[in-house]
């Protein structure tokens, strides 16, 4: 049967669509239009809305299946896809169709939609970025597939209770999944522990990874990709019928439990290594169910595997999937008795590793002992793997003993560890950063030796973010008036075209009709006084971060308003939104002490009329969304030379916020393009920064010689915000890792030069618009070209 044409079409008219509504609901949901609840209705809206891009998906497969293209595969420890209800609704074009159907039916649309959850399956800007790519990809008809995990528990929920952070689980699918597609016929047995026989490894311990499917349409196209995710389900023998016959509940179920904890939670970690057995085994569960069903569908059309590496790429979205390297020899050299030469080849022309960050805490080492227990093959390809890099070293580098200790795959102190990134640069064709800084950086330093050895080996990607989710989505009122204002919405998929704003930044009533909007978001959100100045830190709680620079900022403001009112720059609300990592406690203490210097200035009557500080609790996507239209200013304000790229900072320029930021990451390439006019750059860069850490940074001579900052520390040691936070300060008087206090002055006489430029809205929104139009370079879409133009070499099939 021919795909294409073979599916009845889906209704298009609202009549049409209210019938596929009814039918959902009496057929699949089982119920009746009267009897119906919210969620009933929740539901039968998302599947009809699935239905239609269900159809574009058959279409896309059989279009794929003729072609036998060459794929993209995504590997991915995390995804943040955000709320999909929005998202397919426009995407399948039912975004107006939809509503006034549930309408007429009786239920009330706002009500409905908001029952849609956010898969919080990521924790940061690793997860959301893969999400993004996603997205362009489908955009741009790249046969991709996306593999994750299907974790049961998302990124923890953030509450405060007395401004503390507490978490609680979310229970995200605690209702069902309505857009996913189980595939329990698709399952891979994966084992773990036991031994290396004559024959190859016979695990100890074995368990089933369960696909499920998301689809993951494309913008203006008919594409439908999938991302995969996978669940970890005992198999059917690991019930124990004779002890639960003895009584003995608990332990009867025991193996199952232990096997299905594999997908039970996403360890809500951001840069910091866990060193948990339990994570290694989700990076082994992913790899080896991805990498069983990456062959499975070669297969489909292609027999040996001469052809594999043509056919296929597979990225490795940080060092979480690395495994997918010794596992991939493993198979093709256990199981398909390949000879070693020639499955390494494969391996080297089938992998390409994005790095994501500049910590060196943040880079994965695995205990030999532990991965050689749990995975004890692995660990023996590792060490032949080992044996090649290290002879290759030493025939280019004779009797450089020290290069090749710090290049072995294996660290030897103060404990044998395997060190997963030299292992990813080893077997992989390409290793990417994910801005122009931070691949210098990378060459530079991190990977310095291996960058030596192979210099062709390394490139950069910047970063981007997806225009139809952070723009179209997330701020529909500005979408509109840039429509307007270009005359078509063709910037949604060439988002280079935003540049047609430039000449509009000089029409006084365009500039106008901008200011509106933002007003028009600030009071969506509920932030009181639209006028006050949004100065927007949304971002996971990190010292290198530095959320305690602006919090030192807003200290600093408060004393000023406290000394004299009259004096006072202009009304700001600052707004905070991001997690901290449970088991990172000074990041932990920054939350509780901006909740509790929130709390002071609120309660006092000169100041609190004129500045804010609002922390909403649980930053997600959905809450991004609203936030980031509203934003006038956005914090950037790391420590030069630590953050990667940083992605929020694209989606706030996008949006129309003008940055305040270091040198740092990503951030570097925003100002080249908007200008450095239209840009507040403050503070050290990445080599003075490495300089002064390098040298005996003192931060106390600081805090001696500038009374406003020594006033700010002070009010926190002194107890003056609830008697919390002193350990803050303290630490940034005693050691103060991240500078902030050397980048505390120009921050400082930075953010004064703000408030002047608010005080001239038709200049400050001229800034606005020119940090728009000229940021149409952090589409996620270029990102794509890029990976393809320099890593990927796939090309576009179109339905
Ligand atoms: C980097 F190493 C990591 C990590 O574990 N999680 C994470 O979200 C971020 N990142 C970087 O910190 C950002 O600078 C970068 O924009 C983002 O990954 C996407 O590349």
């Amino acid at each position: 049967m021919d795909l294409r044409n073979g599916l009845r079409p889906l209704g298009s008219t609202p009549a049409e669509f209210e019938q596929d509504l009814l039918s959902n609901l009496y057929y699949r949901r089982g119920t009746t239009v009267e009897s119906a609840s919210a969620q009933d209705a929740y539901e039968t809206l998302a599947l009809t809305v699935r239905d239609r891009l269900a159809a574009r998906r058959a279409r896309t497969a059989a279009a794929h299946y003729e072609s036998n293209p060459r794929w993209v595969y995504y590997l991915s420890a995390e995804y943040l896809l955000g709320p999909q209800l929005e998202q397919n609704l426009l995407y399948s074009g039912t975004t107006e169709l939809a509503p006034a159907a549930l309408k007429s039916l009786g239920f009330d649309p706002a009500e409905v939609a908001a029952l849609d959850v956010e898969p919080g399956l990521g924790n940061g800007g690793l997860g959301r970025l893969a999400a993004c790519l996603l997205d362009s990809l489908a955009t741009m008809d790249i046969p991709a597939v996306g593999y994750g995990i299907r974790y049961d528990l998302g990124i923890f929920k953030q509450q405060f209770v007395n401004g503390e952070q507490v978490e609680t689980p979310d229970d995200w699918a605690f209702q069902g999944d309505p857009w996913e597609f189980p595939a329990p016929d698709d399952r891979h047995r994966i084992g773990f522990y036991g031994y290396v026989g004559p024959d190859g490894w016979v695990p100890g311990e074995v368990i089933d990874g369960e696909p499920s499917v998301l689809l993951v349409p494309g913008y203006g196209t008919e594409t439908v990709n999938i991302v995969r995710l996978w669940r970890a389900r005992a198999t059917e023998s690991s019930f124990d019928l004779r002890r639960f016959s003895a009584g003995q509940y608990a332990e009867a179920v025991e193996q199952a439990v232990r096997a299905e904890n594999i997908s039970k939670v996403l360890y809500p970690d951001d840069s910091t290594e866990s060193g948990r057995e339990l994570r290694l085994k989700q990076q082994y569960f992913l790899v080896s169910c991805s990498l069983r069903d990456i062959i499975r569908r070669f297969r489909f059309r292609n027999e040996g595997w001469d052809g594999f590496a043509g056919k296929t790429v597979i990225q490795l979205n940080d060092t979480h999937p690395t495994l997918a390297i010794p596992e991939l020899m493993r198979l093709l050299v256990d199981e398909e008795k390949l000879d070693w030469d020639q499955a390494w080849s494969i391996v080297r022309q089938t992998f390409a590793y994005t790095c994501h960050t500049l910590l060196p805490e943040a880079l994965e080492t695995w205990p030999v002992d532990m991965l050689g227990r749990l995975l004890p093959r692995h660990l023996e390809i590792i060490y032949q793997i080992n044996e090649g890099l290290l002879g290759e070293v030493r025939s280019r580098f004779p009797d450089d003993i020290d290069r090749v200790r710090r290049m072995s795959l294996i660290q030897e102190e103060p404990e044998r560890r395997v060190r997963m990134a030299n292992l990813a640069v080893t077997g992989t064709f390409a290793v990417n950063g994910v801005a122009e800084l931070h691949s210098e950086l990378l060459t530079s330093t991190t990977f310095h030796d291996f960058a030596t050895l192979w210099p062709d080996r390394f490139t950069n990607v910047t970063n981007g973010v997806s225009p139809r989710r952070f723009v179209k989505l997330a701020n529909p009122g500005l979408s509109t008036l840039i429509s307007s204002g270009l005359g078509s919405d063709d910037w949604l998929r060439d988002l280079s075209l935003l540049e047609g704003l430039v000449p509009l930044a000089e029409d006084a009533s365009f500039r106008s009709q901008w200011r509106s909007e933002k007003r028009r978001a600030k009071a969506a959100l509920g932030l009181g006084d639209p006028g006050a100045l949004l100065d927007v830190m949304i971002k996971r709680f990190h010292e290198y971060k530095r959320q305690q620079l602006k919090l030192l900022h807003i200290i600093t403001l408060y004393h000023r308003l406290k000394s004299d009112p009259g004096r006072f720059g202009v009304p700001r609300t600052v707004l905070f939104g991001g997690k901290a990592a449970p088991a990172y406690t000074a990041a932990k203490s920054i939350i509780r002490l901006i909740n509790a210097v929130s709390a002071t200035i609120a309660a006092d009557p000169v100041a609190s009329g004129l500045l804010r500080v609002v922390f909403p609790a649980n930053y997600n996507v959905t809450l991004a969304e609203k936030i980031i239209p509203a934003a006038d200013l956005s914090e950037q304000i790391s420590m030069a030379g630590k953050e990667a790229s940083g992605t929020g900072n694209m989606k706030l320029a996008l949006n129309g916020a003008v940055t305040i930021g270091t040198l740092d990451g990503a951030n570097v390439e925003i100002r080249d393009r908007v200008g450095a006019d239209n840009f507040f750059l403050f503070g050290l860069d990445a080599p003075d920064a490495a300089a002064l850490r390098g040298s005996s940074y003192q931060p106390r001579s600081y805090y001696e010689s500038d009374p406003e900052l020594r006033s700010a520390v002070d009010a926190i040691l002194s107890g003056a915000f609830g008697g919390v936070g002193q350990e803050v300060a303290q630490s940034l008087l005693d050691r103060d890792e991240y500078l902030t206090l050397a980048d505390y002055r120009s921050y400082v006489d930075r953010q004064d030069e703000v408030s002047a430029a608010w005080k001239d809205q038709e200049r400050w929104t001229r800034m606005s618009i020119l940090n728009a139009a000229h940021s149409g370079f952090f589409s996620s879409d270029r990102t794509v070209a890029d990976y393809l133009d320099r890593i990927w070499r796939a090309a576009p099939v179109q339905p």
